[in-house]
């Protein structure tokens, strides 16, 4: 019998852009309660999508994330779907990626929600995993962006956050 791999996973884990910032870098820090991030962010000229993208290791606990919000300056529409993580399995919005097949990578929890009843827990082991959702932008508009993290535990961790278009 014959077996043809077609090499199509069902999880799309390369999706690029041209441009990325860095939001946030983390790295060996302590033990910390939820604490809301913001930023500002400028997408580049001739773009028509966005991709926010949270990568997450942690070797002792857990990093948990919830109300992720991109707001456009100019409608003051939110532009990022599912950012509280309300919504269970939803195929449409965040994917998360395991390159390295790490330990506790990253899911929805229902252990440490900061509003409503889910968060994203990660608490990905020796190699970091990481959270994408891409998402439709105009061409040089501002957006504000924020989230609001915490983390379980000290110890060897580390999140870093980008955006790019
Ligand atoms: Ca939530």
């Amino acid at each position: 019998m014959i077996f043809i791999i077609l090499g199509r996973p069902l999880t799309i884990c390369d999706a690029t852009v041209p441009t990325t910032t860095t939001l946030l870098c983390l790295s060996e820090v302590c033990e910390f309660d939820y604490q809301l991030y913001t930023f500002t962010y400028v997408t580049r000229n001739g773009s028509n999508s966005s991709l926010l993208r949270f990568n997450f290791r942690h070797d002792s606990m857990f990093w948990a994330l919830d109300g992720v919000q991109v707001i456009d300056s100019v409608s003051f529409a939110p532009v990022i779907a599912n950012g509280g993580f309300e919504t269970i399995n939803s195929n449409d919005s965040w994917t998360v990626c395991n390159p390295s097949n790490s330990c506790f990578p990253g899911e929805i929890s229902s252990n440490y929600s900061r509003t409503g009843q889910y968060s994203y827990l990660d608490g990905a082991m020796n190699n970091p995993d990481y959270l994408v959702q891409l998402f439709p932008t105009v061409s040089g508009r501002l957006y504000f962006v924020s989230f609001w993290l915490k983390n379980l535990g000290s110890g060897v961790n580390n999140a870093t956050i980008t955006i790019g278009s």
